[in-house]
């Protein structure tokens, strides 16, 4: 018998936030389900999918998952890119959802089993100063996280990416007719956040596990001195320190610092890191489930990834779906070079639409056992939740020129 896809449907939804998901039906009643959220461009991915991808994907074989990624990579011409390659990797993540539930097994065992028996998360913590984000830290720890992203203000700067002003979460995205515009400054940073880190590795002692997110606002050299000065705190990385666009340039960095460098959040194919795994110019490479392709690709980054002993540290922000933190354990759980999955958590009304199988317990997940990816989609909840225009922030230096955000 042949499973064809006999409906695909885009559901746009704002529980507290924007998701794009993609909803696959086939002809035996079988449902996978994939997340496409683009953050900021929510639309672009759902019109993206409904205009031209739904069209050729009714009818198609649903067991065909590689001929699939082939069919809508090669067969597009214009390829790569954040929006085509996250549409791709939600029609990825459904049929893989549907081929575990047709077999009866969660995904892992079909990407050929535990290879762990959970996987180590880090989440975040935030304060505006060192009091603060020390609080944020000890909060984090009593929930039972081992590793935690630290961030924090800079003094002379009322906005900071990573930090918030209200308690609970920081959220980037804002919602509203348009972005938000941040001010930077790469020398109040630069003279801040070394002795910053290094007093929270003096307060919380050796052993907890800590990270850092530059997020893409430095150029070659000011990393390389940044990283220098931070051997000292044991960090377990410093994430994004360059654009990263022109993979060479972190040629410089690593000439300076033993640091272990993360990079790859904005990523969508191996081309966009091929360089900096083969010359080992990073340790770890975070591109997330849907913004690469889905689990299809993601599989072979990681596997080209292994040969060159970097590893995997998933992006996991509150601005991809729960259906993607499922893909991202259920690949966690069977590739031996993952190190470590981001797990930022959602807002309470997230759960309201999107019912997940996996858990967190004592700082480390795992996929659960449910066949496919384990996560349900409420669609009437969701209905409940309109999309709601919003954008992440831009940023300019003091003197009002634009600067990667
Ligand atoms: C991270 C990221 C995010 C991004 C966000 C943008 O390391 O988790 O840097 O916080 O800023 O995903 O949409
Ligand atoms: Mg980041």
């Amino acid at each position: 018998m042949t499973r064809t896809i006999t409906h695909a449907d885009v559901i746009v939804t704002s529980p507290s936030r924007n998701f794009v998901t993609l909803k696959l039906t086939t002809s035996d009643g079988l449902v996978g389900w994939g997340d496409a959220t683009v953050n900021g461009r929510e639309l672009a991915v759902a019109s993206y999918l409904r205009d031209h991808l739904v069209p050729a994907l009714v009818g198609r074989d649903a067991e065909k998952i590689e001929d699939t990624w082939q069919y809508f990579y090669r067969g597009v011409y214009w390829r790569r890119g954040p929006i085509g390659m996250a549409a791709i990797g939600a029609v990825d993540m459904a049929l893989w959802d549907i081929k575990g539930k047709a077999a009866g097994m969660p995904v892992y065992q079909l990407l050929g089993g535990a290879v762990r028996d959970k996987i180590l998360a880090y989440t975040h913590a935030t304060g505006w100063t060192l009091p603060e984000l020390l609080d944020s830290v000890a909060v984090r720890r009593a929930e039972g996280f081992r590793a935690v992203r630290v961030q924090s203000g800079v003094p002379g700067l009322d906005t900071v990416y990573g930090v918030s002003r209200t308690p609970g979460g920081y959220e980037p995205a804002g919602r509203g007719a348009g972005p938000v515009e941040e001010r930077w400054d790469t020398s109040a940073y630069l003279r801040h956040a070394p002795e910053l880190l290094r007093s929270v590795r003096e307060a919380v002692g050796p052993e907890l596990t800590l990270l850092h997110d530059v997020h893409h606002r430095l150029t070659p050299t000011e990393a390389g001195r940044l990283g220098r000065s931070l051997e000292d705190v044991d960090l377990f990385w410093l994430e994004d320190v360059t654009p990263a666009e022109n993979q060479t340039l972190l040629r410089a960095v690593r000439q300076h610092t033993t640091v272990p460098l993360a990079i790859g959040e904005v990523f969508n194919t191996i081309w966009d890191a091929h360089e900096l795994i083969s010359e080992r110019l990073i340790d770890y490479i975070r591109m997330a489930v849907v913004h690469a392709g889905g689990i299809s690709h993601l599989r072979k980054v990681l596997a080209f990834a292994e040969v060159y002993q970097v590893k995997g540290a998933p992006h996991g922000p509150s601005d991809v779906s729960p259906i993607n933190m499922a893909a991202s354990l259920h690949l966690g759980l069977a590739t031996t070079n993952i190190a470590i999955q981001e797990h930022m958590g959602y807002d309470p009304l997230v759960f309201e639409v999107f019912h997940v199988g996996y858990q967190l317990a004592d700082g480390y997940l795992h996929p659960g056992e449910a066949p496919g990816l384990g996560v349900d989609v409420d669609e009437k909840a969701a209905a409940h939740f309109p999309y709601r225009q919003a954008y992440l922030p831009v940023a300019r230096t003091l003197d009002g020129t634009m600067k990667d955000w």
